[in-house]
């Protein structure tokens, strides 16, 4: 797939997608002024978005896998899988208060989460290479924000706007994925004590390591590998749940014990 955006087009959508993410406002559809956007028009201004954080002094730490399950898909309409990056401040700790007012719609969806220990790269890594590249799994919370108004989402503009990627929430207990049979982990995620959805790590392309696998795949589509020690989220398990201040949040995994966040 190929480039229709001239780099100065790039660099308009960059800037459009940075304005929406620091000043919380949400914006149209990228494809509305640039119908013939494609994947790689995505990327590209995903790129840039990475590459303007980066030379703003933010640590990048890691990238994630989206829309990898099938409640994703069909909540978001999108069925391609696509990847973002993570960077260090988006992480919020364990149990922590994450405020609402930078954000715009924010939802929360349960995931495996990765760290490596061996560098990954090329277009055809297995399932196998992940799990022995893994020093550990542990759970994540991830807290999304989709800049688009109105819940309108196409493919290419969810990449620009870095998968909606806004906080993280790590915790648990760390485990070597070896020690556990991932794909019938199951999930259940409460909301003021209440259970909102759950499942089981298999709806992640029937093994969140598979997630992994791909990301690695799109990251040698785009340039780029993924270095050992990397932290990488696999995509939501279950559709994401809306969240507002007031709100309490916490999703028990087997094995892995729990996360949870509250929102303010
Ligand atoms: C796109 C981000 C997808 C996941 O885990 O599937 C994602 C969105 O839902 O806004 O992070
Ligand atoms: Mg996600």
């Amino acid at each position: 797939m190929s480039l229709t955006l001239t780099a100065p087009q790039v660099a308009q959508l960059m800037a459009r997608v940075h304005h929406a993410q620091t000043q919380a406002q949400a914006m149209p559809r990228l494809t509305e002024d640039f119908p013939d956007m494609t994947l790689a028009d995505g990327y590209a201004v995903q790129n840039a978005l990475r590459q303007r954080w980066l030379a703003e002094g933010r640590r990048q730490v890691g990238w994630k896998a989206g829309l990898t399950s099938k409640a994703k898909m069909q909540q978001m309409g999108v069925h391609v899988p696509s990847i973002g990056f993570l960077m260090a401040d988006m992480a919020r700790p364990e149990n922590s208060a994450v405020r609402t007012d930078d954000l715009i719609h924010p939802r929360v969806e349960c995931e495996v989460a990765f760290v490596t220990r061996k560098p990954l790269a090329g277009p055809a890594v297995t399932r196998e290479e992940v799990l022995d590249a893994t020093d550990f799994v542990l759970p994540a919370i991830e807290v999304i924000d989709s800049r688009f108004s109105g819940f309108k989402f196409d493919l290419p503009s969810v990449v620009a706007d870095n998968g909606s990627s806004a906080r993280y929430v790590a915790g648990g207990r760390a485990r070597d994925p070896q020690d556990l049979n991932l794909p019938t982990l199951g999930v259940v995620m409460e909301k003021n004590g209440e259970i909102v959805t759950l499942g089981a790590a298999a709806a992640v392309m029937g093994h969140p390591a598979e997630a992994v696998a791909l990301l690695v795949k799109v990251l040698h589509e785009i340039g780029e590998t993924l270095p050992a020690g990397s932290f990488v989220m696999s995509g939501g398990i279950t559709e994401a749940v809306a969240v507002k201040a007031g709100d309490n949040v916490i999703a028990r995994y087997q094995e892995l014990g729990s996360v949870s966040v509250r929102f303010v």
